[in-house]
């Protein structure tokens, strides 16, 4: 997570001050990538106490195509609050987006909508050298009915097979012994005689707008959760989940906090273990996910920008 304490760093010493649309105003950096091999330690930030339970449902919230509050509030969680109407309904964001993507006209299957998450996850499973597997939550057509623009509003899924040795260390190492949802044959194009995957899945996002103290944590900490999620049901291992920044900020009453964290040092990534026997991405309940050894900093106080 070194690559994280750099990144405030420099948009602290070389950032441009710019107002925005809270009226806030932030220093910001314009394009920024950061790397997590996640065979490393799953990256949940260590340098301050990250509120994991949010990210898990945040995540489980969107992969149900849910997109009214009432989920998080029943557990626990905020984060949305300020952007909610009175019914708790925040419009077709993130959830609306990947799981029903208006169809106009009908698709050729005649659908409605389209899942492009379901559709990713085939794809992984079908056609996995394919350069298309693409979720976009950027529906130009219906931002103004969002009670927020997507801010991480497109990523990517990659697969690409590995080498005999890797795979032979890693699938040893993270015992994984995949259920895919694929037919004999496709399972024989993504899984070894042994059962360990050929391929390793990685995942880019691209988020247009960054709030690098406050959001950016949990983006990472969430694509990098639903990267460990489809590699599972599609037989893959989880490989490097790549985060790029369009306008990459820290707002200005955050400058204390950021310097506060730059000072701490890194601490022992957590693992997180997905209970093997969920085949499907819709079966995954909140108790099939296990974070194990998350002992970081304590947490740090900052507002929210609205
Ligand atoms: N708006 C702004 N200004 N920043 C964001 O990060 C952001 N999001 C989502 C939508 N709009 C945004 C909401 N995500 C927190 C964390 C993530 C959020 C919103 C708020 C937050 O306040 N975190 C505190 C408390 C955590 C908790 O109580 O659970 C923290 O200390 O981390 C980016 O996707």
């Amino acid at each position: 997570m070194q690559e994280y304490l750099n990144l405030l760093s420099q948009v602290l010493s070389s950032g441009t001050e710019k107002d925005d649309r809270t009226g806030t105003g932030t220093r910001s950096v314009f394009g920024a990538q950061m790397r997590f091999r996640l065979y490393n330690g799953f990256p949940l930030l260590t340098t301050k106490k990250i509120h994991w339970k949010s990210v898990v449902h945040e995540l489980l919230w969107f992969i149900k195509g849910d997109t009214n509050i009432a989920y998080l509030k029943e557990n626990g969680v905020s984060i949305w609050d300020e952007w909610a109407d009175e019914n708790g309904d925040l419009g077709p964001i993130y959830g609306e987006q990947w799981r029903s993507w208006p169809a106009y006209p009908l698709d050729p299957m005649g659908r409605l909508s389209i899942d492009q998450l379901g559709d990713a996850i085939h794809t992984l499973r079908t056609n996995p050298d394919s350069r298309r597997i693409i979720i976009n939550a950027w529906n130009v057509g219906s931002l103004h009915e969002m009670a927020l623009a997507p801010c991480h509003c497109l990523f990517q899924f990659n697969s690409r097979p590995i080498a005999h040795y890797h795979r032979v260390s890693l699938g040893a190492g993270l015992g994984v012994v995949m259920p895919t949802g694929a037919s004999p044959d496709e399972e024989a194009n993504i899984l070894d005689e042994a059962g360990i995957p050929r391929r390793m899945l990685d995942l880019q996002l691209y988020q247009r707008s960054a709030d690098l103290f406050l959001g950016v944590p949990f983006n990472i900490a969430s694509y990098s959760l639903l990267l460990l999620m489809v590699a599972q049901v599609t037989g893959h291992t989880p490989g490097e989940f790549v985060w790029t920044g369009g306008d990459v900020h820290l707002y200005l009453n955050h400058f204390e906090q950021a310097r506060e964290q730059i000072e701490r040092l890194p601490l022992f990534l957590p693992d997180l273990r997905l209970n093997p026997k969920v085949r499907e991405i819709d079966d995954f309940k909140f108790e099939d996910i296990t974070l194990i050894g998350y002992d970081p900093h304590p947490a740090i106080k900052a507002p929210v920008a609205v």
